[in-house]
């Protein structure tokens, strides 16, 4: 171990007072006998071996079900680092507010100290971290989610990022524990502290609140260390494609959440001789490889996906990674001792106890799984796992996609006409807000560019400049093309396109792009396939629905402007001079052809 290493974990044990300290080697034994004292200690139940072997089901505690963004904090020496769309605390004062809550917090309990690679072991692209948590339910999770154990070990420098994580619930001599402790929201604190390579997370044991490698450190650490260092780790799915041909081809995605994303990393395409297969579903990180194409690795070794909604019908290689080696998070229990969770099957069964322990049937009038339960399962045990996904060099990315769930206004597809106007599309991303948010601004569109919101771990107007530096940087090398998709436009409350498995016909086309193919045409918003571009055979496709489905509505593009120039007010004077020009040339494309007709 480096003693910089043991040095901090003597203070925090210090700091913290644990019962006892437990070092995780990384074992399937280890692993194996954690989860059997959780089931005896009554904080997970073992799944029906016979229906799901190697599972078991957690449920939380009703007011710890979800990422909690208005306890996040980015702490900086200087507010402007963190930029408008972080919340903000100065690092001293940080530093010392959760200081006092982490004294003595663990007593009672046991802190494990699990080393941790995001990334292959041993890769250029791989960054090390240490979580030293009271949970026993992160240790679990991160041992799927991450490369734990001993053999990360050689690879701790000085350079590691450390994570600190406690449950906030210390235990009193004699005191018994709850299946789920936690701290009540005020006391919950998800603090990064970029400067320092820290995370400090208090009072939260769920999800990305407490499994520090994902969102914390793989996406707002490292997208603070991926500028300085000259590389961007970002929100994406990646995904390989082959051909009928045998030709290999690699995407990454971006899309804000309920767009599918994790459907597309795990799509079955429906055109014949096509295969696709699964790098990551959520985080990618991205650096140019020698033979000047970006490459990308995912840095995470699971899923920790939505539960609900996923079904043999829409994610068909998601229930096939879930039926077996999987943690499942506040979904349902069957009598016969499986899991159940809305939409996984047509109908719902007779009985079910819910995700609070509750008994349930279809006359409930509560969910009986919650709406942001999950399934930890091992990226390995999805049957269309990529083989090379293990590969320390990464994967050459031809086509970056971003999109967003818009009924209107934006079409099916689109490609910008270079890299700088691709990072204009995705500064733009976004998604209706729809009537299942109550709130005024139905109707309006959630901007949440690159789908990265809630996870930059420094200034907005950094970022997209960061962004656009790369594509200065980089530009006589092979950059990716960018894309813009939109699965979910609607006409007279329709979907237009059908989706799913069907999507891999716009993969099709957008890989003829990245291969120099013509098959497109010029609009006002960017490259747009006409009718005989896309390999539509065997759909029932209109000329009117194909129409539809790529119109340009001038009113609704007047709106989209009028819309994105009120997004920009929050970069205030920093929106970068490039992507003014780029909305500038956007109204002004509309304007003239407004002047033609
Ligand atoms: O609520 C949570 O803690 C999970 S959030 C999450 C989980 C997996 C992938 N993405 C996300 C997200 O919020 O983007
Ligand atoms: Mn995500």
């Amino acid at each position: 171990m480096h003693s910089m290493a043991t040095a901090w974990i003597e203070d925090i044990a210090k700091l913290t007072r644990p019962d006892r300290i437990v070092y995780w080697h990384g074992t399937t034994e280890e692993y194996d006998s954690l989860l059997e004292e959780m089931v005896h200690a009554g904080k997970a139940i073992r799944l029906n071996p016979k229906k799901r072997p190697n599972s078991y089901l957690f449920r939380s505690d009703p007011s710890d079900v979800a990422r909690v963004e208005n306890r996040t904090f980015i702490s900086t020496k200087n507010q402007r680092d963190a930029g408008p769309t972080n919340n903000w605390v100065e690092t001293s004062e940080l530093m010392a507010t959760m200081s006092k809550l982490y004294e003595g917090c663990m007593q009672g309990r046991t802190m494990y100290m699990i080393p941790f690679s995001m990334g292959p072991i041993g890769s250029r692209f791989s960054k090390v971290g240490i979580e030293l948590t009271d949970s026993p339910y992160v240790v679990v999770h991160m041992h799927i989610m991450t490369r734990t154990g001993d053999h990360v070990l050689p690879y701790v420098d000085e350079h590691f990022i450390k994570a600190i994580h406690s449950v906030g619930a210390p235990l009193k001599p004699g005191q018994k524990d709850v299946p789920w402790p936690c701290a009540p929201i005020e006391e919950k604190y998800i603090s990064h502290f970029p400067e320092e390579n820290t995370i400090w997370s208090y009072g939260s044991g769920y999800g990305g609140n407490a499994l520090l490698g994902k969102k914390c450190f793989a996406l707002r650490i490292a997208s603070a260390l991926a500028r300085k260092e000259g590389w961007l780790a970002e929100h994406m799915l990646i995904l390989k494609l082959t051909d009928p041909d045998g030709e290999v081809r690699y995407v990454t995605g971006a899309f804000p959440s309920a767009c599918g994303k994790t459907n597309l990393a795990m799509i079955r395409p429906s055109l014949p001789g096509w295969k696709a297969e699964i790098l990551g579903d959520d985080i990618a990180w991205l650096r140019m490889g020698d033979d000047g194409w970006m490459h990308a690795i995912n840095p995470e070794a699971g899923f920790f996906g939505v539960a609900p909604g996923t079904s043999y019908r829409s994610n068909p290689n998601a229930m096939a990674t879930v039926s077996k080696d999987t943690l499942f998070t506040n979904v349902a229990l069957t009598d016969d001792g499986d899991v159940w969770w809305e939409d996984m099957t047509p109908t719902a069964p007779d009985h079910l106890i819910d995700w609070q322990g509750r008994d349930w049937t279809p006359l409930s009038k509560e969910k009986a799984a919650h709406p942001n339960s999950r399934f930890t399962s091992p990226i390995k045990n999805n049957p269309a796992v990529a083989p090379n996904f293990e590969d320390p060099d990464g994967v050459p990315i031809s086509a970056i996609l971003f999109g967003g769930r818009r009924p209107n206004t934006i079409p099916l597809i689109h490609e910008s006409f270079n890299f700088q106007h691709g990072v204009f599309l995705g500064s733009i991303m976004g998604s209706e807000i729809t009537k299942a948010v109550i709130s005024k601004d139905y109707g309006k569109v959630r901007r949440d560019p690159f789908a990265m919101l809630p996870f930059i771990g420094y200034h907005i107007a950094d970022y997209v400049s960061h962004w656009l530096e790369i594509g200065e940087k980089y530009k006589h090398e092979h950059l990716p093309r960018i894309f813009y998709i939109n699965w979910f436009r609607k006409k007279d409350g329709k979907y237009l396109w059908p989706g799913f498995s069907e999507n891999s016909r716009i993969l099709k086309w957008i890989l003829k792009r990245c291969e120099g193919e013509k098959g497109a045409r010029k609009s006002a918003i960017g490259y747009m396939p006409r009718k005989q571009d896309l390999d539509l055979k065997g759909l029932s496709i209109s000329e009117t629905q194909f129409d539809e489905m790529f119109a340009l509505n001038p009113e609704e593009w007047r709106q989209e402007i009028a819309s994105i120039e009120e997004h920009y007010q929050i970069y205030g004077d920093l929106l970068p001079k490039k992507l003014r020009e780029e909305l500038d040339q956007l109204e002004a494309r509309f304007a003239a052809i407004h002047l033609t007709k």
